[in-house]
């Protein structure tokens, strides 16, 4: 039987599309953590802003609270619906809207994959250029509501770099346009900053202008095994005091050993405890020369053992897949996700520190390490072993989270890079932010969704621990 709450919302907007089958409530409920046990009260797929405003204006009269979704590829459960909540799918909201060619700004709406994205924007002969393994899935509203970054980010930046306007809906319904494109724009706070990373707790995208760049040059790619960790940051600058990089990105063995039990093709003959994936402008025969000079340079320092530079389109492709296949390959085992980041230049002493935390408290845990380390920011995936049961598992990384935290802090690093803090960092906030910052980000919260139904129990709880809690989470 429909809940009445949701035929009310049926009668009051007849076209809304919503689901409530079990299935639909499981799989729209859950995001690539599957760590939470999907319990939405009901799916609606709005198809404009107008159906939004409707269903927020809803949502305060029967005090529902309201879980955006976009391709829910997300690792810190920032779309996880499991208390009961409305989920707002913007599947049906997946247009393309128009496109300025003096303004190179493409207007979207928030459900288009970020695939087919970068797919019109190659169309009007330019690029889109915040790229990551999820691209296939993941919408950019999602993108923009965790600002997300991925592999270019040493070249491109974060999302938020790409985002001239926003259409939004508040907490109360209102809808406001946002920076409008414009390039300059010094009245008053930007609003639209606010909302970018804010992982739905403010309001929701409805619509996205988004800046369109030059394609790059040529570019290749090469991957270099590495003997020590001390050598990683020393190939970086080399190769940056060289090369023009667009991607700078490393792994381990273990990161290796998984991608090949997927399927990946082996360059080495011997295993190395690193390995760095170069990606760097190769339009001419001189800059190809020039990456072979660092190659060289880095051999006779000891800082490489080993070196492939792709020859083909295919061979950068598979190249790549060493690094853009771990997240896949490890997902049926659940790994427990760190993403933390500091100053590229405080990497070296960071990784000294928490290898040592690590190498302590995780004796018997396959430990995963991966990431951006040209932007200083690292994955580390924690996979349980065969003896501990998940419940204890999870308990034994969150202790282990707040041993990090600390870590970070002594280095002015933060516990969420670029994945957000959802459910899975939401204790260990009070490690990157301070509690005035905290008590600031409640405050904004109070202001554009004063009913608090906003992807509640996300980033922070309403209410300060200690009083009375409204949150989603099981945690
Ligand atoms: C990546 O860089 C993604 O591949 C996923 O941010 C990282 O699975 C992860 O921990
Ligand atoms: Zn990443």
């Amino acid at each position: 039987m429909t809940d009445p709450r949701v035929s009310r919302l049926s009668h009051r907007l007849p076209e809304l599309v919503l689901k409530s089958a079990p299935a639909d409530l499981e799989y729209y409920g859950r995001d690539w953590t599957r760590r939470w046990t999907p319990a939405p009260l009901a799916i609606a797929l709005p198809s404009s802003s107008e159906d939004v405003q409707v269903i927020v204006r809803w949502a305060i009269e029967e005090g529902v609270s309201m879980v955006p979704s976009g391709g829910r590829t997300g690792l810190s459960g920032g779309a996880v619906a499991a208390s009961g909540e409305l989920v707002v799918s913007f599947e049906r909201m997946n247009r393309v809207l128009g496109f300025d060619p003096v303004d190179r700004i493409l207007v979207v709406q928030p459900g288009l994959i970020l695939e087919a994205l970068q797919a019109v924007a190659r169309g009007h002969g330019l690029i889109y250029p915040v790229d990551f393994a999820a691209r296939g899935s993941c919408s950019i509203g999602g993108n923009i509501a965790t600002n997300a970054g991925g592999i270019r980010v040493i070249r491109y930046g974060n999302t938020r770099e790409w985002i001239a306007g926003l259409k939004v809906v508040t907490g109360s319904g209102e809808l406001l346009d946002l920076n409008r494109g414009l390039i300059k724009n010094s009245s008053g706070y930007d609003l639209r900053h606010l909302l970018i990373g804010a992982e739905g707790t403010l309001g929701m995208i409805v619509e996205a202008s988004v800046r369109l760049t030059d394609p790059p040059p040529a570019s290749n790619v090469m991957v270099f095994a590495v003997p020590a960790m001390d050598a990683l940051m020393q190939v970086f600058a080399a190769c940056r005091r060289t090369l023009s990089l667009s991607a700078f990105e490393f792994f381990t063995d273990r990161a290796l050993a998984h991608v090949l039990a997927h399927g990946a093709q082996n360059p080495f003959d011997r295993v190395s405890p690193f390995y760095l994936v170069i990606e760097f402008d190769a339009a001419n025969d001189a800059q190809q020369a020039l990456a072979l000079e660092v190659f060289e340079q880095c051999l006779e320092n000891g800082w490489v053992d080993d070196g492939v530079i792709s020859q083909s389109t295919a061979q950068a492709e598979s190249l790549w897949r060493l690094r853009e296949s771990i997240t896949e390959s490890l997902a049926s085992l659940k790994p427990y996700k760190n993403d933390v980041s500091v100053r590229i230049s405080a990497i070296p002493p960071f990784m000294q520190a928490m290898r040592e935390i690590l190498d302590i408290e995780y004796p018997h845990y396959d430990v995963v390490w991966f990431g951006h380390i040209g932007d200083g920011n690292l994955h580390i995936n924690i996979i349980k072993d065969e003896a501990t049961d998940a419940d204890a598992f999870i308990a034994d990384c969150e202790r282990v989270t707040l041993l990090l935290a600390k870590t970070l802090a002594t280095f002015d690093g933060s516990i969420s890079a670029e994945h957000g803090i959802g459910l899975v960092k939401k204790k260990v906030l009070e490690g990157t932010r301070s509690a005035s910052e905290i008590a600031m980000m409640r405050g904004i919260k109070r202001v554009l969704d004063p009913h608090g139904l906003m992807n509640p129990g996300k980033v922070f709880d309403v209410a300060e621990a200690g009083s009375r809690q409204k949150g989603t989470s099981r945690d």
